[in-house]
């Protein structure tokens, strides 16, 4: 089994919703050992678009990195996420941040994420669950590089989603 850390995204419809929708589909698909709880954030990227709901999860899985990526997209698809703009408004974006502690460079998938270490959407939420976790490249934990960003922007909006488990 391998650990991996997920980073969920959504500003369009009902954000509580979809994220629910997400945690469901992905615990129905790995084992999801994890959930942070929800912020609320201000846009990066396209600043003028509404604010996203952000959370991280960790789950444990068999699937290869390749295999975990196209489960992701089907599952962004099946929430309702269409192709867009690079950075608009998403029903849903999933995020795969880290597989264990494996660096992977590929047309596909580039993890860790290169940008990951600025996002405080991102480093928060995965502070509050895997704050001890080791960045494989920059060799620093998530609390460490949590507390060097800015983290306004990043808001308390609600408690961790309550995970079915499902075996
Ligand atoms: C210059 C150019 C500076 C581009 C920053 C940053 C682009 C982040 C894209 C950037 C730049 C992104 C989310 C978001 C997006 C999210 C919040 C992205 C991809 N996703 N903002 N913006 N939460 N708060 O999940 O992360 S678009
Ligand atoms: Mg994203
Ligand atoms: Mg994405």
């Amino acid at each position: 089994m391998h650990t991996i850390y997920l980073g969920l995204g959504t500003n369009l419809g009902d954000r509580a919703a979809n994220l629910q929708a997400a945690v469901v589909g992905l615990a129905e698909n790995l084992c999801v050992t994890a959930a942070s709880p929800i912020y609320e954030t201000a846009p990066w990227g396209i600043t003028d678009q509404p604010d996203f709901l952000n959370m991280c999860l960790t789950a444990e899985t068999e699937l290869p990195p390749h295999e975990l990526l196209t489960l992701l997209k089907k599952l962004e698809k099946e929430i309702g996420r269409v192709p867009g703009e690079r950075w608009g408004p998403r029903l849903i974006d999933i995020d795969l941040l880290f597989y264990a502690h494996q660096i992977i460079e590929t047309e596909k998938l580039n993890i860790p994420h290169p940008e990951l270490p600025e996002r405080a959407f991102v480093l928060r939420p995965l502070a509050d669950i895997a704050p001890n976790f080791v960045h494989p490249v920059l060799g620093e934990t998530i609390a460490v590089l949590a507390a060097k960003v800015d983290g306004e922007g990043v808001r308390p909006f609600a408690p961790a989603p309550t995970l079915e488990l499902k075996q």
